[in-house]
């Protein structure tokens, strides 16, 4: 059957919008996807018929509250197939479950002269809270290199993962390359020299079937804006018997068992690293997103994304001022594409799209300076497919593309 994206567009209300009567193509999915109708009802619904705050109210309505919040979390499980409730960990996003495990899991289990192995792609979320530990704890920080192709080589990955190797952390896809990384592979020789993995899953779980189990990673995050749901709202899976091992990352109300003058007990799992009152509603928001997702088919969304790439990569291939970054291979990577064109810097070729084109894409570092630096450039354009794009947004934006062209000629 062929995917309907035509029709699934017409399910996200923003999408109708148009700038000097043009409609708007939006191409910066990386950044935050649009919002189906479904998910905006489910967030309204719940503030309409269900709001309460939860696991504490004695009433009818906060244990409705209480039940859609708890249902959400199961989605979430489903969704990654871990194996348990308490193994997910509602957070703010990608960001927030990453700092989580560097302040909960890393000061308690990385030491002085311990390696934490990353990659030259990570996006600034998964390098900054790691130099942070590393500072507090004089660790050392290794990176895998990015290829000329814009891979990582497993085997110079194995190389740097040794019996001082305390974690590895990389990215599934990179937000800038596209590229996809042998998670599967990596968890192996981690596991093999006693090293955890952390696999931020911010830029792979809305694009493809994600299973924590067979990639038998240790830490898996994701930002819930970058898959169809609200902003605000993450999520932080950790393997059981590691989690168990964590104290607490903020502490307040929710997280505790007993609270002394001078010492508290800590709350079950998760809700031990869930302080305060949590983000009920948009959790409410991303089953929504899940189910959105679910009924489109996860492998026939990555099959779509993966066809529009392709012909992404042929159209803007042919122009002879673009430079593409990232693999050739389309099987090797996600809907992401980066770019530059010769003369035309990507922020104005970013403002030319929008005002003389309505295409919206991002232009700059991505939050991945030091991948920047490895490019050998200052910044790129980044065009990002999702389950709405069709092949004439590219077409727009080729246009788009030699329309600045023109200006810059003259
Ligand atoms: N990348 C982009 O335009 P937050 O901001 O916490 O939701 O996600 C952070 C993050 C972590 N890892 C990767 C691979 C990411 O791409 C991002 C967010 C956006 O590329 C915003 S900078």
């Amino acid at each position: 059957m062929r995917f309907d994206a035509a029709g699934l567009r017409k399910e996200f209300p923003i999408l109708s919008r148009e700038f000097d009567g043009k409609r708007l193509v939006y191409l910066d999915n990386p950044a935050t996807t649009q919002k189906p109708r479904a998910v905006i009802d489910a967030v309204s619904r719940f503030y309409e018929h269900s709001n309460a705050n939860v696991h504490r109210g004695a009433y009818r309505l906060a244990e409705e509250s209480t039940a859609a919040y708890e249902g959400a979390r199961e989605k979430v499980r489903g969704f990654l197939n871990a194996a348990s409730v308490e193994e997910i960990i509602f957070t703010r996003g990608a960001t927030e479950s990453i700092n989580l495990v560097a302040y909960a899991w890393g000061r308690k289990h990385v030491a002085e002269g311990d390696e934490i192995v990353l990659t030259e792609m990570e996006h600034h979320s998964n390098l900054v809270p790691w130099q942070l530990l590393a500072q507090e704890k004089k660790a050392v920080l290794r990176f895998v290199p990015v290829e000329n192709d814009g891979t990582i080589d497993v085997t110079r990955a194995a190389a740097l993962i040794t019996p001082r190797t305390r974690l590895v952390s990389m990215t599934q896809v990179s937000n800038v390359l596209g590229t996809i990384n042998p998670v599967r592979r990596i968890a192996e020789l981690a596991r093999e020299r006693g090293a955890l993995l952390l696999v931020d899953g911010a830029q792979s779980v809305p694009h493809m079937a994600v299973d924590v189990r067979d990639i038998g990673c240790d830490f898996f995050v994701l930002s819930g804006h970058k898959m169809l749901a609200p902003t605000g709202i993450g999520a932080l899976y950790v393997r059981k018997a590691v989690l168990e091992t964590m104290p607490p990352f903020h502490g307040g109300g929710d997280m505790i068992r007993q609270v002394f003058l001078d010492h508290a007990t800590w709350n079950d799992l998760p809700w031990k690293f869930e302080a305060g009152t949590p983000n009920f509603a948009d959790a409410v928001g991303l089953a929504a997103a899940i189910d959105f997702l679910s009924a489109v088919g996860l492998d026939a969304l990555q099959e779509h994304e993966r066809a529009l790439t392709g012909y992404a990569i042929g159209r803007l291939g042919e122009m002879a001022g673009v430079t593409l970054y990232g693999p050739r291979d389309v099987a090797l990577r996600g809907g992401v594409v980066s770019f530059n064109v010769e003369g035309v810097h990507p922020h104005d070729l970013a403002t030319i799209l929008d005002r003389e084109s309505a295409v919206a894409i991002r232009a700059g570092h991505h939050c991945a300076q030091p991948l920047m630096k490895r490019l050998n450039v200052a910044a790129t354009a980044r065009a990002g497919f999702y389950l709405y794009n069709v092949e004439e947004d590219i077409d727009r934006l080729v246009e788009g593309i030699h329309k600045a062209e023109e200006i810059f000629k003259t």
